[in-house]
């Protein structure tokens, strides 16, 4: 039954390889709770704004070298910064959209060739998602959309390797969407899997950690 003292907010990420749209939806998800009445918060991750967002933003500019398993630890680590915030807001009852989450930093680094185990170590005891929204498009489709820009990672065979690191992490928090479809299609569709979700959660659903 529904019980006020846990009555929370709900975790929900965006994935997908490079110009899935992410960014676009979440942006769009945001005022439609809102406009419900819900407290709800965009967040990203990289977060550029922290310390150690800015060695990752200088990494992925190309500005600085760093070895694989060193930018691994520190996507790691922007993310353990915001854990106990993360934790706070979800307990006072706001729902949290982020585009990206632990899922991008294991398949970009394995795709690498980093171990997978390796990979997921550091992750282990950060707060699961209630809900991952894998935008789902082929890797030749997303190159066609905008152009990739200069970053580090915008190569056509490189987000085919994500793309099958991807695969493997699927677990049941995911669902699965065509990201082809216009921009108002996948709206449509992630407004009632999320709704559903917040509802969820704002019932109680208790939290729970990664990778377990
Ligand atoms: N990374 C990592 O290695 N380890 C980690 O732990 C984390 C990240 C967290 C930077 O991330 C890189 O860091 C990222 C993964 C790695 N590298 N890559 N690739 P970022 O978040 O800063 O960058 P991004 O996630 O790649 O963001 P993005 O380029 O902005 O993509 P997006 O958010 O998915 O797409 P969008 O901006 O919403 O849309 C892209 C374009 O497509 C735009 O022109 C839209 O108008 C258009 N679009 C969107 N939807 C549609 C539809 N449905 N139809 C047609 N056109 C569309």
């Amino acid at each position: 039954g529904v019980n006020n003292n846990d009555s929370r907010g709900a975790l929900i990420v965006l994935e997908g390889l490079d110009r899935c749209g992410k960014t676009s939806q979440s942006s769009r998800l945001f005022p439609y709770l809102e406009g419900l009445g819900h407290s709800v918060e965009l967040w990203r991750f990289p977060d550029r704004s922290t310390s150690v967002g800015k060695m990752i933003s200088a990494y992925l500019s190309n500005q600085s070298q760093l070895d694989d398993h060193t930018i691994h630890l520190l996507f790691s680590a922007n993310r353990w910064e915001k854990r106990s915030m993360m934790e706070t807001k979800l307990k006072a009852g706001t729902t949290l959209i982020v585009d990206r989450y632990s899922y991008s930093g294991v398949a970009f680094s394995s795709a690498k060739g980093i171990d997978v185990e390796w990979c997921k170590a550091p992750e282990i005891g950060l707060l699961a998602p209630d809900l991952v929204l894998y935008l789902d498009i082929p890797p030749e489709k997303a190159a066609e959309r905008g152009g990739y820009g200069s970053e580090r990672y915008e190569h056509l065979d490189f987000q085919r390797k994500v793309a099958q690191y991807y695969q493997i992490l699927r677990d049941s928090s995911w669902k699965i969407i065509d990201a082809c479809q216009s921009i108002e299609e996948v709206e449509k569709q992630l407004r009632e899997i999320v709704l559903d979700h917040v509802i969820t959660c704002h019932k109680g659903k208790p939290l729970s950690l990664l990778w377990s």
